[in-house]
């Protein structure tokens, strides 16, 4: 029988050989927080890094994924290799968006350089951004050199993700009250490009007006977002796109800014994996789960109000951590 950390030191270097099958599967064990992810990922932690992670997000329909096969297009023309990673908002069950989704990106499926992975939001253990981040790490080593992430721009966890990025790009289209809503779900303080989708559509000025008003009050050391107008389905203004991320990407070369992000983002990754660690730990602890049933049920009593509850589960909690160690 062939030992688990065997089977991933395998499995790391056929990616890195560049077998696709072979991070297909690495995807899956990550997807599925199977034993081998662990000791996958840390075979291939020393070849990260280099690839430029663009996020792509917006509201759903805004034309992501029309836009995302439009860049892949681009970027193949400049000799990338691209991975993608098309983390869908609809249902698992119903399969349609994913297929969809197969559909949209159909001209960069065909391309043996061009690496399509898409995720159901639901149903993928562990968390979301994690598990579309550690994809992204496996397409990275099967040799991509950009990336791409298409996220949702609703909720939180597909924030993360765009976030997570190196450039962060927002995808609006040209709508009343769509710089507004845009607002509202916290697409304007994450966007290092705007794109202004649809632009063979009415209103397409107007809302790039308000968007580089928008984005006069966002510039940042140097770095204004820039909006651009472009018709994804048409392929017009997607080089214009480009040439904005690989800017972009030259930007955070300078002044060691891509190392202060890459230490943000990793920071941010360490923190949730250490968090998620302790919140399973805690909560499997038969002692911490009687104080919380005695704390609620003093609660319903009204003997306790709700954050001394809270206090007194604390007090036990802090107990068992001088006890614990991470597993
Ligand atoms: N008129 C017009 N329609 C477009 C354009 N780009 C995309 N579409 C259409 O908009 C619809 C949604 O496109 P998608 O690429 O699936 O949008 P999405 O943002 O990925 O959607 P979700 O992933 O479901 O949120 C499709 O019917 C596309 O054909 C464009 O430039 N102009
Ligand atoms: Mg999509």
């Amino acid at each position: 029988m062939i030992s688990v950390e065997d089977r991933a030191r395998n499995f790391a270097e056929r990616i890195l050989q560049g077998q696709v099958g072979a991070a297909a599967r690495a995807m899956t064990w990550v997807e599925n927080m199977s034993p081998e992810a662990e000791p996958l990922l840390t075979a291939l932690a020393p070849h990260q890094g280099k690839a430029q992670r663009v996020g792509v997000t917006g509201p759903p329909g805004a034309g992501k994924s029309t836009l995302v096969d439009s860049l892949v297009r681009v970027a193949r023309g400049q000799n990338h290799k691209v991975g993608v990673v098309a983390v869908d908002p609809s249902s698992p069950f119903s399969g349609g968006a994913l297929l969809g989704d197969r559909v949209r990106m159909s001209r960069s499926l065909e391309d043996p350089d061009v690496f399509v992975r898409s995720m159901a939001a639901r149903g993928c253990l562990g968390g979301l951004a994690r598990t579309a981040q550690e994809a992204a790490d496996i397409l990275e080593a099967l040799g991509k050199d950009f990336l791409c992430l298409e996220t949702v721009g609703v909720g939180q966890s597909e924030l993360a993700i765009a976030q997570s990025c190196d450039t962060c790009t927002v995808v609006l289209v040209p709508e009343a009250g769509g710089v507004i809503q845009a607002m509202k779900a916290g697409l304007m303080e994450i966007a290092d490009i705007f794109v202004v989708n649809k632009a063979d559509r009415p209103n397409v000025d107007e809302m790039q007006r308000q968007l580089m008003e928008a984005a006069s009050f966002a510039e940042r050391d140097q770095w204004r977002p820039p909006v651009l107008k472009v018709t994804a389905i048409e392929g017009q203004g997607i080089g214009e796109l480009y040439a904005e991320l690989r800017r972009h990407w030259d930007w955070l070369q300078d002044a060691g800014r891509l190392d202060k992000k890459r230490q943000v983002q990793h920071q941010a990754r360490i923190r949730e994996l250490v968090r998620a660690a302790l919140e399973e730990r805690l909560w499997s602890e038969p002692a911490v789960l009687v104080s919380l049933a005695q704390a609620a049920d003093q609660l319903r009593m009204g003997q306790i109000g709700l954050h001394q509850a809270a206090q007194k589960v604390w007090a036990g909690v802090r107990e068992r951590l001088a006890h614990t160690s991470l597993e």
